[in-house]
């Protein structure tokens, strides 16, 4: 991975050598030992190309069509090139209507809810997983990026072993905002209890991202901020407690990082009810509860 460039994160830049590649562990696919044991170690698993890359972009298309029959991206729509307009709000009547059927799109869910992903969870986990029925769409604009967070704040009612994919779809360049993780941050006790048991929809007196500067953080502690060039067929995977947001999106030519994150749990233990049904009540409004049901040329919302 080639870091010389000049990246940020929330427009702080990433001082050389901070920057680090992601372990692949993909070999390990197939041994459950290794990848629980890597998991455990590393506080991740990055599977390079796990996922099938025409299956993946055909999911990237199926998004890309909705998006611009409201007038959001340029042909060709593949390259997910950002018009820096949107219809969403005069086409649309219900935004989060509109957003849930985006989410809900099949050649999505063969990738998120399907295929390969769900024998690697069982390998992970041990047992027969259920996934959350909700599924959480990044289209991450040029000048945007995500807050640093753990996701237990967002998803604590049910089990603890609960494990975040992040899949990117499509290619994603380093200046195009990717998935950044803070090494290390799993074991970070200290600051896992100041969030621990926070439920962002009960208290509301605080946010529940960190708002704390991750270049300091990472700087202070001695760690990497980790990513990697991402390609179509990628997943990452990282528990509850591992502290993550994203690059920067400084792409120059207007492209739009698209990714997508699910949940996986056992079956068999009890699950948060919110991001479960027909149509999940998520923070309270269903799909229209997420920042990317809104067009994308309003204020972001850190969710
Ligand atoms: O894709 C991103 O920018 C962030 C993903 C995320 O927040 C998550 O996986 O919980």
């Amino acid at each position: 991975m080639n870091t010389d460039g000049n990246y940020s994160t929330h427009q702080h830049p990433i001082p050389h050598g901070m920057l680090a590649e992601m372990r692949d562990s993909a070999d390990l696919v197939g041994d459950a030992a290794a990848l629980q044991q890597q998991m455990a170690d590393g506080g991740y698993l990055y599977l390079r190309g796990v996922l099938n890359r025409e299956d993946v972009l055909a999911a990237r298309l199926e998004i890309l069509t909705k998006l611009a029959s409201v007038g959001e991206f340029k042909e060709p729509l593949i390259e997910g090139l950002s018009s820096g307009t949107s219809l969403r709000a005069e086409m649309v009547s219900d935004l989060g209507d509109f957003w849930r059927s985006i989410c809900e799109g099949q050649a999505l869910r063969n990738v998120t809810h399907d295929g390969p992903i769900v024998s690697i969870m069982e390998q992970l986990l041990g047992e027969a997983v259920r996934p959350y029925d909700f599924l959480w769409l990044r289209t991450m604009h040029p000048g945007r990026a995500s807050a640093f967070h753990f996701d237990h704040v967002y998803m604590n009612r049910g089990t603890d072993r609960l494990y975040t994919v992040w899949t990117v779809l499509g290619d994603v360049a380093l200046e195009e905002g990717p998935l950044l993780l803070v090494e290390d941050s799993h074991r970070w006790t200290d600051l896992h209890d100041q969030f621990h048991g926070l439920d962002v929809d009960k208290d509301k007196s605080r946010p529940g991202h960190v708002t704390m500067d991750p270049v300091a953080l990472a700087a202070e502690a001695g760690v990497h901020l980790l990513t990697a060039e991402f390609k179509a067929g990628d997943v990452v995977i990282m528990p509850l407690f591992m502290l993550h947001g994203s690059m920067d999106n400084l792409s120059k030519q207007g492209r739009v990082r698209f990714s997508c994150d699910t949940r996986f749990q056992p079956a068999s233990e009890p699950i948060d009810e919110r991001w479960v049904g027909e149509n999940p009540i998520a923070h309270g409004e269903g799909y229209a509860s997420m920042g990317g049901a809104k067009p994308p040329t309003s204020e972001p919302l850190f969710r």
